[in-house]
């Protein structure tokens, strides 16, 4: 809907932007760190892998007064839990300790919010030796008594946690739960369990957060975006429907309401996966709600419905990273309204308004976007000029509709974009870029890593200057 008049930003609306540990520090064997799930998966020989990274680890200094100069009111960084817990549990790694103490007094210097994600992918490898990781119900002691040390370590400064970033794509990418094997329906099956102790360690955590009389907020960060209906077709419609409940609103259920909703129950059984549920469970996840959600937004989907036939019989999945095509609910198509990146991503800033609203109106939670921004392959020229002006109008349309969201009631205390500076994307290495400052290094030659700023630094830093006014 149009307004008769619009605000503006609050003034305390966090401007930020965001990293994750694995995909920006290296330094994988450094200083104590035990190995993540990442550090032992299968490499891809074609791209890089995460061993140096942006080399932040090495950088935070530079990298942090860099934050500065832009302005960044926030930053959203992952801790590492291995360079914490080595094995997972156990042992405390002090120098692990010690790189978030500077790296948090850095940005409090200043006076930037540090906005940390507790476990972002890089799940510690030695669990899921001890005892399976995720798919075990031993995981979630584990991940809730890190979180503790995080808090009484860190609390003192950080006052905005985010529990699991993006718990859907863990569950679906076998490799980041530590499964080997071929089965995909069993790797979805034990995918479901792991899902079921994800939800309950971070009700627990949360749980913790309240007991240790903690200030802020915490919540997960959900990948959460709009599944279009491709037609007015009522079929299609349905499709729609369902995918949102299977791809997103299964999850949110379970953080926000402690419920496995009726037709997601339905929809589990049919395939053998539902997961075995303690008495208790729901209630403490009931009872230990985030206080905010985390946005994690890049493009839309559109989809049409899939009727089951015998060659694709009911539950048949194309089998992918995540959720394309599943026989007898959804499959996902093309959307013509939409222009894409080169990695196919459908760009649809109303969609980001739309998923915002669709989040409040089912969950009624402030909300901060944890990722927003696009991949692109940056041309460093002479004179350290990269002129990224397809990032600068991605940016600008999608916090366009973040101010009109806040215009329809949503309550949004502030947006980061993805990435801070280049890192290693999750799936395509070096070539695909996302920072505001470029990275000099490739795939396979790590040349200077000379910090450069890209053409949408410079925009940003109005944009926060001008409190979103200058766009
Ligand atoms: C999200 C992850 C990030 C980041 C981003 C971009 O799913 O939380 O860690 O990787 O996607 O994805 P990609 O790097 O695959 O382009």
């Amino acid at each position: 809907m149009e307004h008769k008049a619009y605000t503006s930003f609050d003034s305390g609306f966090l401007w930020g932007a965001a990293t994750a540990s694995f995909q920006v520090e290296g330094a994988v064997k450094e200083d104590g760190k035990g190995l993540s799930v990442i550090d032992v998966m299968p490499k891809n020989p074609a791209i890089t892998d995460f061993s140096v990274a942006a080399d932040h680890y090495h950088h935070i200094e530079e990298d942090v007064a860099l934050m500065a100069e832009m302005g960044l009111k926030v930053y959203r960084f992952s801790i590492a839990w291995t360079r914490i817990f080595p094995k997972g549990n156990g042992e405390v790694n002090q120098a692990g300790v010690d790189f978030y103490n500077r790296l948090i007094d850095a940005l409090i210097k200043h006076q930037i919010e540090p906005l940390v994600t507790i476990y972002h992918f890089d799940y510690p490898q030695s669990l899921v030796e001890q005892y399976g990781g995720w798919i075990s119900r031993e995981s979630i002691e584990d991940y809730r008594a890190y979180a503790e040390f995080l808090f009484k370590t860190y609390g003192d400064r950080v006052k905005y946690w985010l529990t699991i970033n993006e718990q859907d794509h863990v569950v679906r990418i076998p490799s980041r739960l530590g499964l080997t094997g071929e089965d995909h329906y069993e790797q979805l099956r034990l995918g479901y369990q792991a899902n079921h102790h994800m939800c309950v360690a971070t009700a627990l955590t949360i749980k913790t957060f309240h007991e240790l009389g903690m200030e802020g907020k915490i919540g997960p960060a959900v990948s959460y975006s709009m599944v279009h209906p491709a037609s007015s077709h009522p079929d299609d419609i349905l499709a729609s429907k369902d995918a949102m409940l299977i791809k997103h609103n299964y999850l949110m259920d379970l953080h926000c309401h402690g419920e496995y909703s009726y037709s997601f129950q339905r929809y589990l059984e049919e395939r053998n996966f539902t997961p075995a549920i303690e008495d208790g469970d729901l209630e403490l996840m009931k009872k230990y709600p985030p206080t905010m959600l985390g946005v994690n937004y890049y493009f839309s989907e559109a989809v049409r419905a899939f009727p089951a036939t015998e060659e694709f019989p009911i539950g048949y999945q194309k089998k992918s990273l995540l959720p394309e095509a599943e026989a007898g609910v959804f499959e996902v198509v093309k959307n013509e309204n939409l222009a894409a990146t080169d990695w196919g991503w459908e760009i649809d800033p109303v969609g980001l308004r739309l998923t915002l609203r669709e989040l409040y109106d089912r969950y009624k939670l402030p909300m901060i976007i944890t990722e927003n921004g696009i991949g692109a392959y940056d041309k460093l020229e002479d004179e350290d000029i990269v002129r990224d002006d397809y990032r600068i109008s991605y940016l600008r349309e999608h916090i366009k509709q973040v101010k009109l969201a806040i215009n329809d009631g949503v309550p949004m205390l502030g947006y980061c974009a993805w990435s801070f500076m280049d890192l290693v994307s999750g799936r395509n290495g070096m070539e695909k870029r996302y920072g505001f400052v470029y990275i000099n290094r490739e795939d396979f030659d790590f040349k200077d890593m000379r910090r450069i700023k890209k053409d949408s630094f410079y925009w940003y830093q109005k944009v926060i200057a001008s409190n979103g006014e200058d766009l």
